[in-house]
């Protein structure tokens, strides 16, 4: 899918004072695709400030070395001060939820507003769309944009967009991992992002919190219908207990999946702010954006998430009686389902779900 960057290209030319965004808690994507615009703006002399919702994970902190480019919504910046925006640029989401507190800002928000996006759901945001839902990443999506608009990639926008499609992509082994997508990784490899650097700045900075919290929520690990769903629980005790923060929760519902013979994975994480967030996995074909759908969630195919109000115990009880009725309800899984991924399938969950 082609995207017309000539909207952007005449925004830009025609204002001067930008506001980047994304959704909440902010994934590799969300954060280096905001790297990546940032840096395009101001290279065309354009004033960008970047303003999220959520802080910035521990994690991401490389992609932000002077601590000044990404910006607190609420606590470093009142509203008020973002006044003098004329446009914003709202990066890897397409749904009201997703902004957070920041959705009432945004819905009154009076100049233009641009999506760059590829997930499927979509709330009308009243704005451009600049969307191609067979992207990888948006950080792919914002490295044709700065082809398109003549950008340079520096060593700093090269860093957060290749940032942006390894994480996308669960580090290129996924099926949305694509030779096009390789080749524009060797770009910006090229372009001085160091792949080895950054894989170890987000993988090989585990606290021992984190760590325990691994191993707990694993220990916990169950499997229901023959097999087929394998579930975990996180209760807010076990990350006060094992000395983790919420954030650690990130990417361990990816071991439901490792599973042999598993075809949903799901792992249920309770709130501080209450609710539970659910997020779900799938690796044969089940369409856990539909499941998070009927839970009021959404995302992709083969990955997805929503929030559950009732209580832990509560949730895992619905959540299991409708992926059991959804496997129940379709054809049976292929005898090697692991060599036949489904096509565009990406670990990038209706992020912050
Ligand atoms: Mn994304």
């Amino acid at each position: 899918m082609s995207i017309d960057w000539i909207p952007l290209a005449d925004l830009i030319a025609m204002h001067d004072r930008f506001l980047v965004t994304t959704h909440v808690r902010p994934d590799g994507d969300a954060l280096g695709s905001e790297v990546g615009m940032a840096g395009l703006l101001r290279q065309k002399g354009k004033d960008a400030r970047v303003v999220n919702v959520s802080r910035t994970p521990p994690r991401y902190d490389f992609l932000d070395p002077s601590g000044t480019l990404f910006e607190h919504f609420g606590t470093q910046v009142h509203p008020a001060e973002l006044a003098d925006r004329e446009v914003a640029v709202i990066l890897d989401l397409s749904a009201w939820s997703q902004l957070g507190d920041m959705a009432g800002f945004i819905r009154d928000f009076p100049g233009p507003r641009v999506v760059i996006d590829h997930h499927v759901s979509q709330d009308d945001l009243g704005a451009i769309f600049m969307k191609d839902t067979a992207a990888e990443a948006t950080g792919a999506l914002v490295v044709r944009a700065v082809r398109a608009l003549g950008g340079q990639f520096t060593h700093e926008v090269a860093t957060g967009l290749l940032t942006a499609i390894a994480m996308d992509t669960g580090w290129f082994r996924h099926a949305n991992t694509r030779p096009e997508t390789l080749r524009t990784a060797a770009d910006l490899i090229e372009s001085g992002a160091a792949i080895d650097r950054i894989y170890r700045l987000l993988f090989e900075r585990n606290t021992i919190g984190r760590l325990r919290l691994m191993g707990e929520t694993l220990a916990g690990l169950r499997t229901a219908a023959d097999g087929r769903i394998a579930y975990a629980t996180v209760t807010r005790d076990d990350i006060a207990r094992t000395g983790a923060i919420p954030h650690d929760t990130e990417d361990l519902v990816d071991f439901t999946v490792s599973l042999n013979g598993v075809s949903v994975g799901l792992l249920f994480m309770e709130q501080a702010r209450g609710g539970i967030k659910l997020s779900l996995r799938s690796r044969d074909g089940l369409d856990c954006a539909r499941l998070a759908g009927g839970f009021g969630g959404g995302g992709h195919r083969a990955a997805a998430g929503a929030i559950l109000p009732e209580p832990l115990a509560e949730s895992v009880e619905r959540v299991l009686a409708a992926v059991h009725e959804a496997l129940a309800a379709e054809a049976p899984p292929a005898l090697h389902p692991t060599s036949t991924p489904h096509p565009g399938r990406s670990t990038s969950e209706l992020p912050g779900l």
